[in-house]
């Protein structure tokens, strides 16, 4: 009997396990654009543009290979707009009464997919290097997840950088050279970018009409959108970008939106890139002399550490993760997180190429708008559903861990071991935003003073009983009590009517 095989929006790999398991004489391939994906979050333009366009061609190419797909278009007059209606909707098109899917990087489509009336095969998702089962054995008994120690495991398995038993050079991590702050001259281009060919401009302007109200820009669209150039873009990155990526990754400047970054979480993420096939080539660039180890190495924890870590979190915490709120933070979401007018360069910056490019860096995501959130008491789950939104390479199971662990410490301490806020200072020693803002970084109080800075002691403060015996923090703690009495005062008065401001609508 013929069986139908899904595949996901976020699954256009050619080694993907539904396909592995499929028999082409036989099975009919299912893929579907459908507004229930699209639109449960409104994901910017730029991201539904990339993977329809993806989708697309993934298809077209199966066909070419052989295989019988059955394609829904987001404008089929027929299509039922959710992927469980699709399903429902082929079976009794070809008599299939089972489902072979790969699992889906989101509980919510699991739980779908296990709710539809047909025999649905889940199989695990093998592009990952380490199983859920490895990870969960890897957990079992540890009093802390410390990405570090579950990174130099992910080492031994794949043999990346390793000389025998040993990390390549000595050590496992050279993370101590990667924190340059920003160059005066980028010599790096930027990701390579490709012009739209004729599918992908009917996939934009269909985008453009169905979810022009959505925040962000579909034009210029100039992502890859088939595995060859997802491919090409990698390797200009390690002809011109690997080499300074170590030196400059914690590094941010106004005009450079993506210094010495990759971009490619959008490809790896949807299945053009394959993981531990980037991180050889990458490997080999060292190995061939073209690339040094910091940068080398830095990228690989990146990807077999960080990567796979994040993603063993999202399935061993389970589907109420994104609901963790362990410092109660209940301000909603400020209206410049959608490009509202701000006074502050650095979140103006970050959001605006959020809004162009679907993009941002890692120390942008982390140390701007994250920190920014934090130190607000913005509600976690309202910033887990925005960068859910804006990013081309958001999906939960890496978007949350990053969110409501690493970014907002929602969790409690699960992904990181003590919060990630800091004053505008680290944004001033690792930016250009400073020199450009109408706030003054210097200033601790007063209508000039940096916000960050109000708000990092203000947020010190709320959860002093919390973080106060954290050995990593106890300094800050010592610098605050040291402060003259009228001096915290002004400090937390500035922050409250900041705060004020900021909940009244008022740019800030
Ligand atoms: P590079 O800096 O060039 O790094 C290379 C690759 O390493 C990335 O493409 C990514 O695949 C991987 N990587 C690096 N850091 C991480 C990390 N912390 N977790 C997982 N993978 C990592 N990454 C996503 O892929 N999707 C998200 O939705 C996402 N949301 C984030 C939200 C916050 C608040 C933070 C702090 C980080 C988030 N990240 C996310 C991780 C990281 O910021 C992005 O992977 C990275 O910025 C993507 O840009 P790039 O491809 O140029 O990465
Ligand atoms: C993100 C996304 C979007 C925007 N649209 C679709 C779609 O129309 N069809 C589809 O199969 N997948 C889409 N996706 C990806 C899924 O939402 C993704 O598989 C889940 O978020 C799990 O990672
Ligand atoms: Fe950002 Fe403060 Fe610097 Fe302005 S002064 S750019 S708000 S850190």
């Amino acid at each position: 009997m013929t069986r139908l095989v899904l595949i996901l929006g976020d699954q256009l790999s050619p080694n993907i396990n539904a396909l592995q398991t499929a028999d082409r004489a036989r099975d009919v391939i299912v893929m579907a654009e459908v507004m229930d994906e699209a639109g449960y979050v409104h994901h910017h333009p730029k991201k539904i543009a990339f993977l329809f366009a993806a989708m697309r061609k993934f298809a077209a190419k199966l066909e070419a290979d052989g295989w019988r797909v059955a394609y829904s278009r987001l404008d089929d007059e027929d299509n039922p707009q959710s992927i469980d209606k699709i399903l429902l909707q082929r079976a009794t098109e070809h008599g299939a009464e089972e489902v072979i899917v790969t699992e889906p990087g989101e509980w919510r489509l699991i739980r779908l997919l296990q709710d539809v009336p047909l025999t649905v095969r889940m199989l695990p998702d093998t592009r990952f290097i380490a199983s859920h089962q490895e990870f969960e054995s890897w957990a079992k008994g540890r009093k802390q997840l410390r990405m570090e120690y579950f990174y130099r495991d992910m080492r031994r398995k794949t043999g990346l950088l390793m000389e025998g038993d040993a990390p390549a050079g000595g050590q496992w991590n050279y993370d101590h050279e990667n924190r340059k702050p920003a160059p005066d001259v980028v010599t790096f281009d930027g990701p390579k970018r490709f012009a739209p060919d004729a599918e992908t401009e009917a996939v934009l302007a269909l985008v453009e009409a169905r979810f022009g109200q959505h925040f962000g820009d579909v034009h210029p669209f100039w992502f890859a959108t088939d595995a060859e150039q997802a491919r090409a873009h990698l390797e200009a990155w390690i002809a011109e970008g690997l080499p300074l990526f170590g030196d400059y990754q914690d590094a941010m400047l106004e005009g450079q939106k993506f210094l010495y970054h990759a971009v490619i979480g959008l490809y790896l993420n949807a299945g053009l890139l394959d993981p531990l096939e980037t991180c050889k080539a990458v490997e080999n660039a060292w190995k061939n002399g073209r690339a040094p180890l910091n940068a080398v190495e830095g990228f690989i924890r990146q990807i077999i550490g960080w990567r796979e870590y994040v993603r063993g979190i999202y399935f061993l915490e389970g589907p109420e993760y994104t609901q963790c709120n362990i410092l109660g933070h209940h301000r909603p979401l400020p209206a410049l997180f959608w490009g509202a007018d701000t006074k502050m360069n650095c979140m103006a910056a970050t959001v605006e190429q959020t809004r162009t490019d679907a993009y941002a860096h890692h120390i942008q995501r982390l140390m701007v708008t994250g920190n920014f959130a934090l130190l607000a008491g913005i509600d976690p789950a309202q910033v887990h559903e925005w960068y859910l939104a804006v990013y081309a390479d958001a999906y939960e199971w890496v978007e949350a861990p990053n969110v409501i662990g690493m970014s907002q410490f929602a969790d409690g301490g699960i992904v990181a071991s003590k919060p990630y806020v800091s004053s505008g200072n680290y944004i001033d020693r690792m930016s250009d935003y400073c020199k450009n803002c109408a706030y003054k970084v210097k200033e601790k109080t007063g209508e000039k003073a940096c916000p960050f800075n109000l708000l990092y002691w203000h947020f010190l403060t709320r959860h002093r009983d919390r973080f106060v015996g954290n050995p990593r923090m106890a300094q800050m703690y010592r610098t605050w009590d040291r402060m003259a009495e009228d001096r915290r005062e002004t400090v937390l008065r500035d922050a409250e009517k900041w705060l004020e401001k900021l909940d009244a609508g008022v740019p800030v």
